[in-house]
């Protein structure tokens, strides 16, 4: 059965919650912790090794309350119950969404057109953690007899951004396989990776869902070329494998049936890293730390399936989106992790998020009128405080940041992390208390300057606050929890998408690029000029030709 398609604006819940953003908005989060000796304990909620805070944001618990009665009325709870039992919600593509079926258990039974999928999903999980035994374990041995050293995982979007960002934020759990990403069809990019690369102890990883990618069926030719310089059409099914669902491409392409590890086309690209998408996770991880990151995700699935609402960390995450996208008009999101780890952390977010919810036409097939997709953006702190903070505190835009921190460091320098970690609730306690003018003018009464100086520096120090931060506190970076955190941010799109009543699983902008480069490519290498475009773009590909 089809999602319910419920314009959100014409809920109850939605008016009335309009009245209470008039209350709220004026009111300053410190009046909001001082009406209120409970609001902490109210609004966190602790699960397993995760400790959310959310009473720095912008809201009470009546809020709360209201926004859980928006998700009752657009019925989140028959969506969820569809989500997970595979119905197609992916409407527009026809297809049921079944990451969460990739990371459940071998006993649970999920059903896509009268099939139960989980046997296939176990059948492909050994595949993987074979290879991968015999690759770590050096038994599998390149053409010339040596083992691997080095792992190049080819593709591009969701076959590229998650198993790269996995990989570089559990780096400390690696193996001794170097492992490295070729993503862009700037031919410069797969130069610099192959050029100190050995042919002969080389795994090559061609990661396409589709198989007909542009950037990843070139950069994979290129690497082809390269690696046949130096070894025999034969050494091909010793170094390169593939992930796609299209096995007649990937043969064509020269790789055995034997070597393809498939997927299937109810796991969207930048949901996929669970499936055999993320065989360079297991290959540069090992095996036992991507069931972890599996299992990590399966427990929040089953928090984000069976809590009730005013506990359930992604629900309340998705609602506090909504509140400040669509009550407050803010625009965008930031991402800080407190971790070097999670550098990418937020470009693999822009993705998932920003694909997934940037889109203008609702599940009636019309054209909405309010505001969808949040922006994404965030590096690591403390390098981000040194860079972007300064517009958070004093900008004049609204910009929700969640704040993600680990109670413990890996390499147990307690001194560095006690350094990091005051900071991390140092900003979050200073974006929401700001300085008031007295603060600022006791801290100039300290300086030895003049009145007027003081006077006139005064302004420029005061910091308003009421800046909203949602902190979220693990116990430790690790396979396990890293799932959980992804898993979060996976459900949050959900429920976001489900409110605004759009599909969230199509990426019809992602595919117009696909097109459009290859119509303008044919023109690139003919020596004839269409007068199909504008005049601007007219005359960038006329100087680009006649300059190259
Ligand atoms: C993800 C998008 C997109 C996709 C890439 C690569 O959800 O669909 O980022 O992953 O375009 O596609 P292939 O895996 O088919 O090469």
């Amino acid at each position: 059965m089809a999602l319910k398609s419920i314009n959100p604006t014409t809920t109850e819940s939605w008016g009335a919650l309009q009245s209470h953003f008039e209350t709220i908005k004026p009111k300053h989060l410190k009046e909001l912790f001082e009406v209120n000796p409970n609001r902490v304990k109210d609004l966190t909620v602790e699960w397993e090794d995760f400790y959310v805070d959310f009473s720095k944001n912008r809201f009470t618990k009546e809020t709360l309350s209201m926004l859980i009665e928006l998700a009752n009325e657009v019925d989140l709870k028959d969506a969820i119950t569809k989500y997970f039992e595979g119905e197609i919600i992916n409407a527009t593509e026809g297809r049921a969404v079944l990451h969460t079926a990739l990371r459940t258990n071998n006993d649970d039974e999920v059903f896509v057109d009268g099939k139960n999928v989980i046997p296939e999903v176990f059948e492909v999980k050994q595949k993987i953690k074979n290879f991968t035994q015999s690759v770590v374990s050096g038994e599998h041995k390149g053409f010339t007899g040596k083992p691997m050293t080095d792992v190049v995982n080819i593709g591009i979007g969701g076959s590229d951004l998650g198993p790269a960002m996995v990989v570089d934020s559990l780096q400390y759990y690696k193996n001794h396989l170097s492992t490295h990403f070729v993503s862009n069809v700037d031919g410069d990019h797969y130069n610099e990776v192959v050029k100190n690369l050995n042919p002969e102890t080389t795994l090559f990883v061609i990661v396409s869902k589709t198989f007909t990618t542009q950037e990843t069926l070139s950069n994979a030719n290129s690497i082809k070329s390269w690696f046949l310089k130096s070894l025999p059409n034969e050494a091909i099914s010793k170094h390169f494998v593939a992930v796609s669902t299209n096995i007649e491409s990937v043969k064509a392409f020269g790789i055995d049936e034997a070597n393809v590890f498939p997927m299937k086309d109810w796991v969207g690209g930048r949901f996929s890293l669970w499936s055999a998408v993320g065989l360079s996770i297991s290959l540069s991880l090992g095996y036992e730390n991507f069931e972890n990151l599996l299992v990590g995700a399966n427990k929040m699935d089953e928090h984000f399936r069976t809590s009730e609402f005013e506990n359930n960390i992604p629900v309340i995450s998705a609602l506090l989106t909504i509140w400040y996208n669509n009550f407050f008009k803010a625009e965008s999101e930031a991402i800080i992790p407190y971790t070097q780890y999670l550098n990418q952390f937020g470009t693999y977010l822009q993705q998932g998020i920003m694909e997934s919810n940037g889109k203008y036409v609702d599940r009636n097939g019309n054209a909405i009128n309010y505001q969808t997709g949040t922006i994404i953006w965030g590096e690591p702190g403390t390098n981000s405080q040194h860079a972007f903070f300064q517009l958070i505190h004093q900008g004049t835009k609204l910009i929700p940041a969640d704040f993600i921190g680990f109670i413990e460091s890996l390499y147990g320098n307690k001194d560095h992390h006690d350094k990091l970690m005051s900071n991390y609730f140092a900003q979050t306690e200073a974006l929401m208390n700001g300085k008031t003018k007295d603060e600022v003018l006791e801290e100039l009464n300290g300086q030895d300057i003049s009145e007027e100086q003081k006077k006139r520096l005064l302004p420029y120090k005061v910091f308003k606050g009421n800046k909203p931060t949602t902190s979220i506190l693990i116990k430790k970076l690790t396979p396990e929890s890293l799932g959980k955190l992804i898993a979060m941010y996976e459900h949050k799109i959900f429920v976001q998408g489900i409110i605004w009543n759009i599909y969230s699983y199509d990426q019809f902008g992602v595919e117009l690029g696909k097109q459009l480069a290859k119509s303008i490519l044919n023109e690139l290498k003919s020596d004839d000029n269409t007068e199909n475009h504008d005049s601007s773009t007219q005359n960038l590909l006329k100087f680009y030709k006649n300059n190259c």
